[in-house]
């Protein structure tokens, strides 16, 4: 084994190069580009947050503090910056949220020095993830978080039972967070949104109502709530905007993504779906589009997903599972889809809003049935080959 400064050495040329490594677009399916390497990983974190660099007191240069995972980000663009707010994993199974940010986009993201204190609202979490980003009209950049506390009604020995909610806090940069009360539900939920607009002069929520703390049961799909202030936000109505369907790609679950794109044909909406299988649950993107008057009326959704875990993106800590609370639009139109891989690392996809929007336009919706599916296809193979 190498001694204290020879350690120290080759760890921080190896975490510099990795730092530094230019990522490089892989041409794909006409929609968008995946990139050759993941962005972020547990290993991009400091190394000042993962040793002891005292040789006195660590002499062996161990690791002190393990970081297991950097997944399910949010994503904004800041003074020209490309800034995720990621969901960084300890090796204690607890996930904080820490900022890091890339002169382009799609490599040399690296962490501030510190994570963000979070400030805590009513009872101490016991674990916060998945933060989606909005920059309000109202002027603050709103984060929007799951909160996991232990259910208080969990019977003797129950070690597992959680109750999920929305922790809600505000920043103007990024840097400073005020904590405002979590959302008031009936139900637990996950995967709430903060739309950017106001609607009816009211904030917008994108909610995902669930039964249990893993089971959304009952909860139908993507729900949708005004809600009258964000300081003290209650969810009193709530419809179902986005529903799960029987043999689809979100047959078990589905939740909103980040907040989403406005383009001229309609919102553009990143989502995840879930259905189970054999080997467990198989988390998938989808694209969808609603109504610019009425961002609750889907106008277009592709059948089956828009991207699904490809070679080593099935394999982590969680296997078969891509997840994206993160995109950011460039002004120029070119989109940044930031998404996990199997809760274990962060990646990058890159299309355009006309892109995207195309299609979601032309791209057949899912029939439902296996004939319809196939009747979509022979029209497809009728005018190719008719040509
Ligand atoms: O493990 C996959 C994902 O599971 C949950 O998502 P959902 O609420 O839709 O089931 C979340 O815990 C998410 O963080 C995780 O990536």
């Amino acid at each position: 084994m190498k001694n204290f400064k020879q350690r120290l050495a080759w760890l921080e040329e190896s975490h510099a190069n990795l730092l530094s490594r230019k990522n490089e677009p892989i041409e794909g399916n006409g929609v968008y580009e995946r990139y050759k390497y993941p962005i972020l990983t547990g290993e991009h974190a400091p190394l000042f947050w993962r040793y002891d660099l005292d040789e006195t007191t660590n002499p062996y240069l161990m690791e002190r503090f393990g970081i297991h995972a950097v997944m399910n980000s949010g994503a904004i663009k800041w003074n020209g910056k490309y800034v995720l707010v990621c969901r960084v994993e300890g090796a204690d199974r607890k996930s904080f949220f820490a900022v890091a940010e890339s002169p382009n986009g799609v490599d040399n993201f690296r962490f501030r020095d510190r994570p963000i204190t979070m400030p805590e609202w009513g009872e101490p979490a016991t674990n916060v993830y998945d933060m989606r980003l909005t920059a309000h009209e109202d002027g603050w950049i709103y984060g929007i978080f799951c909160v996991e506390r232990k259910d208080p009604a969990a019977a003797p020995g129950d070690l597992s039972s959680a109750v999920a909610a929305a922790g809600i806090a505000r920043t103007k940069d990024l840097v400073n967070w005020e904590r405002l009360p979590d959302l008031q539900s009936r139900s637990q939920q996950r995967n709430v949104v903060l739309h950017p607009e106001f609607v009816d002069g009211k904030y917008a929520l994108y909610t995902r109502p669930q039964d249990g703390f893993i089971d959304a049961g009952n909860g139908g799909g993507i729900g949708w709530a005004l809600v009258d202030s964000m300081e003290h936000a209650a969810v009193t109505d709530e419809k179902i905007m986005n529903a799960r369907h029987y043999h689809t790609i979100k047959e078990v679950k589905n939740g909103e993504g980040p907040h989403p794109i406005k383009t001229p044909q309609g919102w553009l909406h990143l989502a995840h779906g879930v259905r189970g299988c054999a080997s467990g649950l198989r988390y998938v993107l989808y694209l969808y589009m609603t109504a610019l008057d009425d961002p609750t009326r889907v106008i277009a959704e592709p059948a089956g997903f828009f991207m699904a875990p490809e070679g080593g993106e099935y394999i982590g800590d969680v296997m078969n599972v891509l997840f994206s609370n993160g995109w950011i639009c460039d002004e120029d139109g070119k989109v940044f889809i930031y998404y996990a891989s199997s809760d274990t690392r962060m990646h990058v996809a890159t299309s355009t809003v006309d892109r995207l929007v195309d299609y979601c336009l032309h791209t057949a919706p899912d029939g439902l049935r296996t004939g319809l599916s196939v009747e979509t296809l022979n029209r497809l193979i009728d005018k190719n080959l008719d040509k």
